[in-house]
């Protein structure tokens, strides 16, 4: 399958004030010709400065630099030296030479993508001076897909790393991998989180020298790989009859695996674990607990540095819906809460960012500020299961900053989940931030050319948490798309209004789900209402909403204070998440002035405005983006546009039918009650 270069496109103009005087690259540091990392680095500044300037820039090793007339010729310098923190880099320009310092190969690499951005985006002048060092040490990328080559909640294609049950390692892989690490990523599991099937025998002599070839491509960009497990494959690979984490049979066993695993593919990171979940098998068969689990594998993979990220996303998934007292929002924090400084130190804890799954508006989970003794790290998804599958477009980093900005008083000052899982809250070194990934083998990588947006962007905010979401917007689209002001000043407003948008046109208020059941696209308001999955939402013709205070569930009670008061109380309760948290009549007056009747009418009316202009303001940009990316993203828009009225109309058909209350504004509402 052919592929694009995304936002490494060398081929738009990118400016640097002293780019004619420089001729060469020098390499400062020892052994620097047998260093992956460091050759990649000057592949990718030749690469570049070829793309851009047409200069063919030499390579020299520091011993040879004097060789070049310095005084009409000047070079990029790449030095290791000791003493920064890991991952961090300086870029500066002093007398026409530019010098990227950094104390390991990996902070090289990262600084040479930060002088490529800078060049691209017009800010590589005299006396730049730049230090960066990564907020969170683990920015990592969680890949769904499976071995048969299909990718779970995949909208672009299907899996480059996996065909008819074999491994990949082509161009392609590179390319990815250049992408990835161009952002600050630096862990990706390439496997499905349900591990099933021929996944299982990842961890055999049957994958593992493809595993190894894999995890050094990536290694050459600074990308540790990671595995997902199967709990049971001692019993699923015919081994062993149970897989008991207190038995000693199974504890050797998985120590032998581990042996053997590190052994074959010794720069692997480690791996993550679906324990008890979604059918999926974990240590509650044997009546033991995730602790158990997750130190059994954590002590065996300790002598080899692995880590084992072990998720949180445990709930009933057979509900009754008439059981108004089971809340699977409660599920993950009382599954774990009482577990609190039982895990290895080996072991993070991998935690979504709302206690449901994914949804446009979600309160952040409660075990963030819950959990004090525990490595952390924060899972998101730009696959966009619930947010318009890459079809819609929703530009996801603005909802990801409110999370990583909320406070939850676990302490009284640096207690922000964006300070718990980089480690500042706890002192913590294994924490970070993973995105369910949304790339595939698409030619243009995520489906929908502009939800590119979102992988760059995760990537940009783990690695640098206060960079506005506009901020990072521009420059992906300048990288992207050069340097038209026109251009760039659409794309940034349907970037921007993009996440705002999808959420009016579809379940309103904090809600969630009202999508069509398994395949998760598209209105169904009861879709999941009579299920077994927990997610309600319980309207009646007098209202609407879940009674998660400490009348109803309780769920509310679980943030630390003053949180929980406030998401208690009605209100105080943010209308964005009102009915998440309560049930509440349709005539209810939110803070707005509106009742929730008329807001759900109005919204869903603005929603469409906002597309509809949004698709206006794109549709003015043909001839002036690529042909190829513009028809892909013309259709997308197209269909939007259509898709957002079949929101629409089904929310508020549904709501006016319940409630038998019009619109004040008397605009088309469909149906029943005249
Ligand atoms: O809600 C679910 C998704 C599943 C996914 C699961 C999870 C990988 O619909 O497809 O399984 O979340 O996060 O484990």
């Amino acid at each position: 399958m052919e592929f694009e270069q995304a936002w490494l496109n060398y081929t738009k103009k990118g400016s640097c004030d002293m780019v004619d005087q420089l001729t060469y690259i020098c390499v400062k540091a020892q052994n620097s010709g047998q260093d992956a990392l460091l050759k990649s680095s000057v592949a990718e500044l030749q690469r570049a400065f070829s793309g851009f300037f047409g200069r063919q820039l030499a390579l020299c090793r520091s011993s040879e630099a004097d060789k070049w007339d310095s005084k009409t010729e000047h070079g990029i310098y790449l030095a290791l030296l000791e003493g920064m923190q890991p991952e961090s880099y300086h870029v500066y320009e002093e007398n026409g030479e530019i010098t990227i310092e950094a104390s390991d190969s990996r902070g090289i690499l990262y600084g040479v993508f930060e002088l490529i951005r800078q060049v691209q985006t017009d800010r590589a002048r005299k006396g730049m001076k730049i230090f960066k060092a990564p907020a969170m040490p683990l920015r990592m990328l969680n890949h769904w897909d499976n071995m048969d080559g299909s990718i779970e909640r995949g909208y672009s294609g299907n899996s480059f790393f996996f065909q008819n049950d074999r491994i990949l390692v082509n161009e392609r892989t590179v390319t990815y991998a250049r992408l990835t690490a161009s952002v600050g990523i630096n862990a990706v599991v390439i496997n499905n989180v349900n591990v099933k099937d021929a996944a299982t025998w990842l961890i055999t002599e049957r994958y593992l020298d493809k595993v190894r070839e894999l995890s050094d491509t990536f290694a050459a960009y600074g990308i540790k790989l990671y595995l997902s497990l199967n709990y049971a494959a001692p019993i699923e690979l015919g081994e062993l009859e149970n897989a008991d984490p207190l038995s000693e049979e199974v504890r050797n066993w998985w120590k032998k695996r581990m042996a053997l695993v590190f052994d074959k593919v010794p720069n692997l990171g480690g791996f993550l674990i679906k324990a008890d979940s979604e059918g999926r098998p974990g240590p509650f068969t044997y009546s033991r607990t995730h602790a158990d689990g997750a130190n059994m594998l954590a002590e065996a993979a300790a002598p080899y540095g692995g880590i084992i990220i072990w998720r949180c996303f445990v709930y009933n998934c057979q509900q009754d819906w008439r059981d108004e007292k089971t809340d699977r929002a409660r599920s993950g924090y009382d599954n774990f809460i009482g577990l609190d400084g039982k895990f290895l130190d080996n072991v993070i804890l991998q935690i979504k960012n709302g206690p449901m799954d994914f949804q446009v508006r979600e309160p952040v989970h409660p075990l963030f500020g819950g959990l004090t003794q525990t490595n952390q790290m924060l899972e998101v998804q730009i696959a966009q299961e619930y947010t318009g599958q890459q079809r819609h477009l929703c530009y996801l980093i603005p909802m990801f900053q409110e999370i990583l900005k909320f406070r939850t008083y676990v302490q009284e000052t640096d207690d922000r989940v964006e300070d718990i899982v980089s480690g500042k809250t706890f002192g913590q070194h294994n924490c970070g931030m993973a995105a369910v990934a949304n790339t595939g083998d698409d030619a243009n990588w995520t489906g929908h050319d502009m939800a590119a947006a979102n992988w760059y962007g995760f990537g940009r905010i783990a690695f640098e948490p206060e960079l506005s979401a506009e901020e990072i917007a521009k420059e992906w689209i300048r990288l992207t798309y050069g340097d038209d002001k026109q251009v760039e000043e659409a794309l940034l407003f349907l970037l921007m209004h993009a996440w705002e948008a999808y959420e009016k046109y579809t379940a309103p208020l904090g809600i969630g789900w009202m999508v069509n059941p398994a395949y998760h696209y598209g209105p169904s308001v009861d879709g999941y209402e009579y299920s077994r999955w927990g997610t309600y939402h319980r309207a009646d013709h007098e209202g609407i909403g879940v009674d998660r205070s400490h009348e109803g569930t309780g769920y509310a009670c679980l943030y630390r204070e003053p949180n929980a008061s406030i998401y208690d109380d009605k209100e105080r309760c943010p209308d964005a998440l009102l009915l998440f948290f309560h049930h509440i009549p349709y005539t209810w007056k939110l803070k707005s002035g509106k009742t929730v009747i008329q807001h759900i009418y109005d919204t869903h009316f603005e929603g469409v405005a906002i597309v509809d202009d949004m698709v206006d303001r794109f549709m003015k940009l043909e001839g002036k983006l690529p042909e190829k990316p513009y028809l892909r993203m013309l259709k997308r828009f197209l269909h939007q546009k259509e898709h957002a009225r079949e929101w629409r109309d089904q929310i508020n058909t549904y709501f006016y039918r319940k409630s038998g209350i019009p619109d004040e504004k008397g605009r088309k509402i469909y149906g029943g009650v005249r």
